[in-house]
C-alpha cells in the first residue's frame, strides 16, 4: 500500500472514517512475539487516533498467547470509558515452529474469533498473523524492508465493522 492508501490488496482506508470520534476501541493482544506484536499495536493506534478515536476511548489489555484472544476479546466486551466497547481488534502472532501447536492454536483462535462474531453483537477483528518464518512477521508488521504494517488495516476495518454494527 502507498502512503496515499490505494490498495492493490487489503482495503484502501486514507479516507477518514465517519463517526469514529464517538466510537470505543478495545485492542486485545498476546505478550507473545512481542516486538512484532509491539509494532502491530503501535500501527492499530495510530490509525485509530488518525481517524479521530479518542484516546480514553481506546483501551488496551493483555493475554498471554494467541489462544486466550478469544477469551479476552470475551472479557473486553465489558467495558470501556464506562460503556462496552463498539468493536474489539485481536492481535497476536503465530509462527510455525516443528510441532503441532501452530496447526492446533491457529485453527482454534481462528474458530474462536469468528464465533464471537456470530454470537455476541460486538465485531472482532482477526488481527492474528500466522506466519511461516519470523521475517514474514516482521513484513507484516512493518519491521522489515518493503514491509507493511497490517494493525493500520485492522484499525480500519475495526472502525467500518463500528458503523456496520451500529446500521443493522
Ligand atoms: C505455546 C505457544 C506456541 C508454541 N507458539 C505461540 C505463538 O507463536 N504465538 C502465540 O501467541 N502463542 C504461542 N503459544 C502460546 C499459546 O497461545 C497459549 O498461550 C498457551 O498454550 C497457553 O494456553
Amino acid at each position: 500500500m502507498d502512503a496515499g492508501g490505494s490498495a492493490i490488496k487489503g482495503i484502501a482506508a486514507s479516507t477518514l472514517i465517519p463517526g469514529a470520534s464517538s466510537k470505543r476501541v478495545a485492542i486485545v493482544h498476546t505478550e507473545w512475539n512481542a516486538a512484532i506484536i509491539s509494532a502491530l499495536v503501535g500501527g492499530a493506534v495510530a490509525e485509530l487516533r488518525r481517524h479521530g478515536v479518542r484516546e480514553e476511548n481506546i483501551l488496551v489489555t493483555t493475554v498471554p498467547g494467541a489462544f486466550e484472544l478469544p477469551f479476552g476479546a470475551r472479557a473486553a466486551m465489558s467495558s470501556v470509558g464506562g460503556a462496552p466497547p463498539h468493536v474489539v481488534i485481536c492481535v497476536g502472532c503465530l509462527i510455525k515452529g516443528a510441532t503441532m501447536h501452530f496447526e492446533y492454536i491457529s485453527e482454534a483462535v481462528c474458530q474462536g474469533i469468528m464465533r464471537l462474531n456470530t454470537s455476541t453483537n460486538v465485531p472482532v477483528i482477526f488481527g492474528v498473523l500466522e506466519c511461516l518464518t519470523e521475517h514474514q512477521a516482521q513484513e507484516r508488521a512493518g519491521l522489515a524492508p518493503g514491509g507493511h504494517n497490517h494493525g493500520v488495516e485492522w484499525a480500519a476495518s475495526a472502525l467500518k465493522m463500528a458503523s456496520v454494527a451500529e446500521r443493522l
